[in-house]
C-alpha cells in the first residue's frame, strides 16, 4: 500500500467483494477520524451478515417499504432525518441530498458520545453539501421522555411528526412510538426491536436504500396528497417483515443446496 493511501483506495475494483470491502474501509476510516463509534464497526459487521443472507440486493419488500416511506415523508408536516456515525461515514452525500429533496432537516443524534465526534460528523456532512445541521447546539437540546440512553438528547426530533431512524439500537424507536411519532427505520435485521417497532421498516442496506429513496422522491413528488396517502395506507409493515424473513429462509435453503453440490465434488 502506498503510504497515506486510504485503505478503501487500495482495493482493486476487480476484487469479487469490492463493494463490501469499500464500505468496510469507509467505516474503518470513519472510526479513525471519530465519525464512527468503535461499536459502529461491530454494528456494521452485524449488518453485513444480514445483508449476506438477504442476497445483498434490494428485495421487493424493501422496494415497497421505500416507496411507502417516501410517500409518508412527503405527507409529513415536520419530518426529520436522524443521522448517526455509521450513516455519516457510509452515505454522507446521499443523506444530505435526500434531506434537501424532501425538505427534511438532518439532526445528528449519537448513542456513543465522545469529545470531537459531533464536530467530525458535522465536517463530513458539510463537505457533502449540508448547509444547516441540528442536534449540535447544546442550548437547544431537550430530553425525550422514556429514554435513558444518549439518544434521548434531541432538538427538532422532539416536535417532529415523522422521523427516519437509520441503523439504530432498539430503544429509541419504542420511545418515539410512545410519543406518537411516525417512525421509518432502515435496518438489515428484520428481528431487531427497531425493525419490529417502526411503522415502516426498510430491511436493506443503507448504501442501496438511499439512492432508491432519492429516485422514489423524484417520482412521488409529482403525486397528489390523496395518492400518497393511498400508498401509505396500503402498506402492511407486518406482512413486509414476514416476507423479508421468508426471503432469508429461501436464500439459506438455496445456498444449502449449492453448498451440498460443492461438497459432493
Ligand atoms: O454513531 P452512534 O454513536 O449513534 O452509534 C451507532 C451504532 C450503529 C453503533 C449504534 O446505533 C448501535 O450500536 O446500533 P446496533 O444496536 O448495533 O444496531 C444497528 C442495526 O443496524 C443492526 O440491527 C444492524 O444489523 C443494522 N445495520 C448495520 N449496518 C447496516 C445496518 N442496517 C442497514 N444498513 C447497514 N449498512
Amino acid at each position: 500500500m502506498i503510504p497515506n493511501e486510504k485503505q478503501s483506495e487500495s482495493i482493486p475494483k476487480t476484487h469479487p467483494r469490492y463493494l463490501s470491502l469499500k464500505y468496510r474501509h469507509k467505516i474503518i476510516e470513519g472510526m479513525k477520524n471519530l465519525v464512527v463509534a468503535e461499536a459502529g464497526l461491530i454494528a456494521h459487521g452485524r449488518g453485513e451478515c444480514f445483508d449476506y443472507i438477504l442476497g445483498e440486493k434490494t428485495s421487493i419488500p424493501a422496494k415497497k417499504a421505500i416507496k411507502a416511506a417516501i410517500a409518508a415523508f412527503l405527507l409529513a408536516e415536520n419530518p426529520v432525518i436522524s443521522v448517526n456515525g455509521n450513516v455519516a461515514a457510509l452515505v454522507p452525500i446521499e443523506i444530505v441530498s435526500l434531506g434537501k429533496l424532501l425538505n427534511a432537516p438532518l439532526e445528528i443524534n449519537l448513542f456513543y458520545q465522545k469529545s470531537g465526534r459531533i464536530e467530525a460528523i458535522r465536517e463530513i456532512l458539510h463537505k457533502a453539501g449540508a448547509t444547516k445541521l441540528y442536534g449540535i447546539d447544546s442550548s437547544k437540546i431537550v430530553e425525550l421522555d422514556g429514554l435513558e440512553s444518549n439518544r434521548r438528547n434531541v432538538e427538532l426530533i422532539a416536535d417532529a411528526d415523522t422521523v427516519l431512524v437509520p441503523l439504530e439500537d432498539g430503544d429509541r424507536t419504542e420511545a418515539l412510538k410512545k410519543l406518537n411519532k411516525f417512525v421509518i427505520a432502515v435496518d438489515l435485521n428484520p428481528l431487531s426491536r427497531t425493525a419490529l417497532w417502526a411503522d415502516i421498516t426498510i430491511i436493506d442496506n443503507i448504501i442501496r436504500v438511499l439512492p432508491e429513496m432519492i429516485k422514489n422522491t423524484k417520482e412521488l413528488m409529482k403525486l397528489e396528497k390523496n395518492q400518497l396517502r393511498n400508498i401509505v395506507d396500503k402498506f402492511n409493515n407486518k406482512k413486509n417483515i414476514q416476507d423479508s424473513l421468508d426471503l432469508i429462509i429461501n436464500y439459506i435453503n438455496d445456498q444449502k443446496e449449492l453448498a451440498f453440490e460443492t461438497l459432493k465434488k
